[in-house]
């Protein structure tokens, strides 16, 4: 059983996975960089250790500093949070060596998904509708055959990709070739690999993902679906479960295949299955074998705490419940707040000097600001999230409006304006958007 975790992360994310080891009675050591000192996850932690300067490299990624912090604090397990070493396969592999239980799928697993090509037809294998596209990975000399029998538009992605970095549009015959080479020049610069695959292009799709865990022995449960379609140059800005494009049935058909092809891979851990949605079908795109940040959505409307989760499976302990158990209670939005510049998203660290998170029914703060913290300049600019639940989409947006109003940070910049507007367009009260509708609606506003 596991008795001490190390949370090998900072920020809400850090402080999200305490609460859960605290509520399971599990001791906590929090590892922190010479900037988060004075974080608030380093603070609720039972211990802590520095594991070395500001650059993530050198302490959050640092695999050689977390495992010796493991050793020196007696921590049986590393729940890994989000980024950083969540998907790593070597550090997964270090700490199995150590006898460190790593709070996730097995190292096979998260290297089978890392590679987009093997993770395609892995997923394809199990039964889960994929994208058309190549059978594998396409050489520049085949690329014009095998986008002829794709059809026009078409996609070249990255193998090692993710996060749309490598990926490139081919209208017509005539852009293929300086497409095929851009996006293996970016490829190789971004992920020191230029293997490319080609996908039939999707216009105006959605972006909706399964959330599905599994016990690593056969059993797997999904709990439904999130709609994370609203995003600007790949950073998702806000997400909602259930989304407003599917019924019931689609909702329970989508995520009864992907639980059925967790449980014939025998996963371990929470995962998260991304599809495209257009004209009513599902398109297969990438599996993440990490928790996301958005799983609290998933937690507002099922009521199932996905880090209990991870940690029950992680020690052998199986699923707290049955798929027949799940059911879906409502709506819930979640808007992250990044220390950003509302209208131009450049970062804006600094010290935050009010801070007073909203409250009441249906609402739920993840955040490790407060008031007086100084948010380093080194990290990603999420600082907190705002979580609203109502019975209804519509009580669920009323919800948030009431919310906005009284969230305070002062002293830094944020994202809390851009969810003013949104909460009032048209577009966004029906539910009636696609992966583009954020960049155009932000690309139309003067700034
Ligand atoms: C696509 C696509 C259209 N057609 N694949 C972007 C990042 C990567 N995870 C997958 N991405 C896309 N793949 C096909 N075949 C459009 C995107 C895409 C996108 C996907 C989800 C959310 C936002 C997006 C923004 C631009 C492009």
């Amino acid at each position: 059983m596991i008795s001490k975790i190390l949370i090998a992360n900072r920020g809400e994310i850090a402080l999200r996975v305490l609460r859960a080891c605290k509520e399971l009675g599990i001791a906590t050591v929090a590892v922190h960089s010479t900037a988060d000192a004075d974080a608030m996850h380093v603070r609720l932690a039972d211990e802590s250790v520095c594991i070395g300067p500001p650059p993530s490299r050198e302490s959050y990624l640092n695999i050689h500093q977390i495992v010796a912090a493991c050793e020196i604090t007696g921590a049986d397990a590393v729940h890994p949070g989000y980024g950083f070493l969540s998907e790593n396969a070597k550090f997964a592999d270090i700490l199995d060596a150590h006898g460190i239980t790593f709070i996730g799928p097995t190292a096979d697993h998260i290297r089978i998904m890392g590679d987009k090509i093997t993770a395609k037809k892995t997923a394809e294998s199990l039964g889960i509708p994929v994208v058309p596209g190549s059978d594998g990975e396409v050489k520049p000399e085949n690329a014009l055959e095998v986008a002829r029998k794709i059809g026009f538009p078409v996609l070249i992605k990255a193998t090692a990709g993710g996060g749309g970095r490598g990926m490139k549009v081919a209208r017509t015959e005539e852009e293929l070739e300086e497409a095929v080479s851009t996006a293996r020049a970016e490829a190789l610069a971004a992920f020191g690999n230029d293997a490319v695959y080609m996908e039939k292009y999707l216009g105006k799709p959605r972006h909706i993902e399964i959330q599905v865990v599994g016990d690593g022995e056969g059993n797997a449960i999904h709990l439904g679906e999130r709609d994370c379609s609203l995003q600007r140059r790949h950073q998702k800005v806000w997400e909602e479960a259930n989304s407003p494009a599917l019924s019931v049935e689609q909702r329970m058909a989508i995520g009864k295949v992907c639980a059925d092809a967790m449980k014939k891979l025998k996963y371990r851990g929470a995962g998260t299955i991304e599809f495209l949605y257009e004209n009513g079908e599902f398109y297969f795109i990438e599996m993440n074998t990490r928790l996301q940040v958005e799983h609290p959505i998933t937690e507002a409307i099922t009521g199932i705490d996905l880090v209990h989760e991870q940690i029950r499976v992680a020690s052998g302990g199986g699923l707290s419940v049955t798929q027949d158990e799940i059911s879906f209670h409502g709506h819930a939005i979640e808007c992250r707040i990044n220390a950003e510049d509302p209208r131009t998203f450049v970062p804006s660290p600094g010290t935050i000097t009010h801070f007073h998170a909203p409250g009441g029914l249906g609402v739920r703060v993840d955040s490790g600001a407060y008031q007086g913290y100084r948010i380093p300049p080194y990290y990603d600019s999420l600082i907190g999230k705002l979580i609203v639940h109502g019975r209804t989409r519509n009580e669920c947006m009323m919800r948030l409006r009431r919310v906005l109003d009284e969230f305070v940070i002062d002293g830094i910049k944020t994202t809390l304006p851009l969810f003013q507007d949104l909460i009032s367009n048209p577009d966004i009260a029906n539910g009636d958007y696609d992966i583009h509708w954020l960049e155009n609606y932000l690309g139309g506003k003067a700034n």
